[in-house]
């Protein structure tokens, strides 16, 4: 009988590129159909088939609490009975950049926005304004959303895909983006000997999530911060995937290094469009009206946004709650790890708080080379193994996963059952 996942991806291809709204769902390098969702709620999501999964992408970060909370649901459908949307300001966008400067130090003034993108471009342009210089430090393997400057040698779909440079960016666009390697303190070093007068800023994963996870290293940190203090450039900590999923003080607060810029998204919009850039004062009051640096968006802090953003940022506040995360992802992990060594298979994993790396490899990488000398096909034949088993992992090698809070022991020990049934024939 044929699926209706096969039914409806076929149909999404006549007038949808691909079929999908974004890359990476439509499983290019796991290969198969992608799956059409039509609910979630808690730890779980059902497809067109109604087959249910145990899933570890929620939404690619944002359902940290899991899908369709109830205290989200209804700040929702409580700020939507009062209007959808003003593009005039409202006293819950205060509420919600007085809580982010709350729980971020280095974050004095912000910036609310509809995606990661725009929080990055945003930071970019800023970072450059701010500074009178054009050069922008990246690094390979990470990806910071789908702005020009930042298409370069890219993670995330582009990296599942094989072109991690998109075509359609100026050669002379690209050639202010100069891309480094991840954890390499010496090449930044030498980087900023050579052209250090010349660069606006470095933007960072401050734990990559993008080419799968990679964490940093203390020296790395460390490098930037000082070479960025030494030459005059900004700190940008993109926090789109890491902010309030690693800690409740984000990679920034779990690694004591505090950036000139932070951008979020993902959680901070608990799965509804909402992002933010924010820092140093002296920074953002350049940003438009205020500032030359013109940055704007009809939806920026949209209201309804702000509600989920708000009603998830309270839950999380409670206490406890991150430790209770990281014991079920790491319990889920430790699970992974025996389940592979009873089968036989090279394999590691890793996680910072609830996200996490699998890597059929002998060792955790420390490096987007090392990611590269993974057994990707291995982790694909692991993918669909496992989606056959009833759990959704990212489909990709070079994803990270995800734990919400919803996820139960059981969940996590079906996950393992389900894992060694899979191992054991891959
Ligand atoms: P969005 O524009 O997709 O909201 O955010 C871009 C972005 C920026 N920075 C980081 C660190 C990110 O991880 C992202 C987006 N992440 C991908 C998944 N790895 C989003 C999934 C997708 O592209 O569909």
């Amino acid at each position: 009988m044929t699926s209706q996942n096969q039914t409806l991806f076929e149909r999404a291809q006549r007038h949808i590129p691909g079929g999908v709204n974004s890359p990476v769902r439509a499983f290019g390098s796991v290969g198969g159909t992608p799956r059409f969702f039509v609910r979630g709620s808690g730890a779980y999501v059902w497809d067109a088939d109604n087959k249910r999964y145990i899933d570890y992408v929620g939404s690619w970060g944002p359902l940290i609490l899991g899908h369709a909370h109830p205290q989200v649901i209804d700040a929702v459908k409580h700020a939507a009975d009062f209007g959808l949307s003003f593009g005039a300001p409202t006293e819950q966008e205060i509420d919600l950049a007085d809580l982010l400067c709350e729980m971020l130090p280095s974050v004095e003034k912000v910036r609310l926005v509809s995606s990661g993108t725009e929080a990055t471009m945003s930071a970019i342009r800023l970072a450059r304004g701010f500074t009178g210089r054009d050069k922008i430090i990246k690094f390979e393997g990470c990806y910071h959303g789908h702005a020009d400057s930042l298409l370069v040698k890219a993670g995330s779909g582009l990296l599942t895909f094989g072109n991690p440079s998109s075509a359609g960016v100026p050669a002379a666009v690209a050639a202010d983006t100069v891309v480094l390697q991840y954890n390499n303190p010496q090449q930044l070093a030498e980087t900023f000997v050579s052209i250090g007068s010349q660069i606006a800023a470095i933007i960072v994963e401050p734990v990559a999530g993008n080419m799968n996870l990679v964490k940093p290293t203390a020296e790395f940190l460390q490098a930037m911060r000082s070479l960025c203090d030494q030459h005059g450039a900004l700190l940008i900590f993109d926090e789109v995937m890491t902010g309030f999923r690693v800690g409740l003080g984000c990679a920034q607060g779990l690694f004591g290094i505090r950036p000139d810029l932070t951008t979020l998204g993902k959680t901070v919009g608990g799965g509804m469009p909402l992002a933010a850039f924010g820092g140093r004062a002296d920074v953002m009051d350049k940003i438009a009206p205020l500032g030359p640096v013109y940055q704007a968006g009809t939806l920026s802090g949209n209201p309804v946004a702000v509600a989920a953003g708000l009603a998830t940022l309270k839950l999380l506040r409670q206490p406890g709650f991150y430790e209770k995360l990281a014991a079920s992802t790491s319990k889920m992990l430790e699970g992974l790890c025996q389940v592979a060594k009873e089968t036989g298979q090279t394999f590691s994993a890793q996680s910072v708080g609830g996200m996490f790396g699998v890597y059929f490899a002998a060792d955790c990488p420390q490096s987007f080379s090392e990611v590269m000398a993974c057994d990707k096909d291995r982790f694909n034949r692991f993918f669909h193994g496992m989606l056959d088993q009833g759990v959704y992992l990212a489909p990709s090698a070079f994803e990270a996963g995800f734990v919400s809070a919803a996820h139960s022991d059981t969940d996590i020990e079906a996950t393992i059952a389900a894992a060694r049934h899979v191992m054991a024939s891959l």
